[in-house]
């Protein structure tokens, strides 16, 4: 009974200062409220003092009720002291500071971007360097030193975006890996992440597109690497489960050549209008690097064997991402990009 009635006494205490303070307009009347409970002889502080005289079973909760209301009166005068502040401010100058402030946009990291970093993270945790290069190249690194003369029908397959009669924006990032291994020799294992160009617009092709290439020389380099290279990257891109096939392909620069199919990530196999009823899907080409690249960079074709890969970024976060049309990556609409 006792204790009920010191409860209903602080809790008085409480409710009269919030709403006194509510009610004050100025500096000096919050100042003088402070005064009135919280300062030495402040009612709160009177309360407080008086704790220890209760018996002692009513001590610890109003003694813990007394110093909560104490906490939440100090946090309400000076809640108040700033909103008059503020109001003082905004009369004097027009401005409301009291408003909250506007949020920023944080933006996001662009879907192709992210899936870059993590096929390169993949490579870079299985000991792949990173190789950058030109994006206007020359003809003679972008198809002659990759076993593409002039002439040669692979030049019109990829329609190629000419600056003059032997400058191109490059159609591969391939040349990247011939510049890196007429600059270094044997043993190398690199990735050529960037951009690519090629004349080509649908919903499955973009003039600007993104390829991440690899490439790896050294002694006694053999098929079965690049299957298991291959293996590992497919497992950790997409899931440990995902079941793959090596099927025989053409390139110029790789004999043997091989593409590297996974089972259709949409219907596991079954058919589907993602994988044309084929119940697979093209992710990467690949092969053998063709003795006659290692010849024009240099490289002694007797001593040195190797194998080089390529895929195209865009491809790979629509199969990841289950979007259908390319062009939507690159129409810069807020709303689909922060959805990755
Ligand atoms: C691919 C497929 C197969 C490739 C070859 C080379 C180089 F420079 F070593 F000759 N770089 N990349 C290559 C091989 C690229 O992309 C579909």
């Amino acid at each position: 009974m006792a204790g009920q009635i010191v409860e209903q006494q602080i809790e008085k205490i409480y409710q009269e200062a919030l709403s006194q303070v509510q009610t004050s307009s100025q500096v000096d009347q919050v100042q003088s409220l402070m005064v009135q409970y919280l300062g030495r002889k402040g009612m709160v502080t009177q309360f407080l003092r008086n704790v220890s005289r209760l018996p002692a079973e009513q001590r610890p909760q109003a003694g813990k009720r007394a110093n909560d209301v104490k906490k939440v009166l100090e946090e309400a005068f000076q809640k108040r002291l700033q909103e008059i502040e503020g109001s003082q401010i905004a009369e004097d100058t027009g401005i409301d500071v009291s408003l909250p402030g506007r949020a920023t946009f944080r933006g996001s990291v662009h879907p192709i971007t992210q899936i870059t970093r993590r096929i390169s993270d993949i490579f870079s945790r299985m000991g792949f360097d990173i190789a950058e290069g030109p994006e206007v190249e020359l003809d003679h690194y972008n198809f002659e030193c990759l076993n593409i003369p002039k002439n040669h029908p692979a030049r019109d397959m990829q329609d190629t975006f000419y600056v003059s009669e032997s400058i191109v924006l490059r159609t591969h990032t391939s040349p990247i890996q011939v510049r890196y291994m007429e600059k270094h020799a044997p043993p190398i294992h690199i990735i050529a992440p960037g951009k690519v160009y090629r004349c080509d617009s649908d919903i499955t092709h973009t003039p600007m597109f993104h390829q991440v290439e690899g490439l790896v020389v050294g002694d006694g380099i053999t098929f079965g690497d690049l299957k298991g290279i291959l293996t590992a990257f497919v497992h950790q891109m997409f899931d440990t489960q995902t079941s793959l096939r090596f099927r025989p392909s053409f390139f110029p620069f790789t004999e043997p050549s091989a593409e590297v199919d996974i089972l259709c990530v949409m219907c596991r196999g079954k058919g589907c209008r993602v994988c044309k009823q084929t119940g697979w899907l093209e992710v990467l080409g690949s092969g053998m690097v063709h003795p006659a690249v290692f010849e024009n960079v240099g490289y002694d074709t007797s001593r040195y064997s190797g194998f080089a890969f390529g895929m195209g970024v865009e491809r790979i976060a629509m199969l990841k991402f289950g979007i259908d049309d390319i062009r939507k990556y690159y129409e810069n609409d807020i709303r689909f990009l922060k959805q990755f």
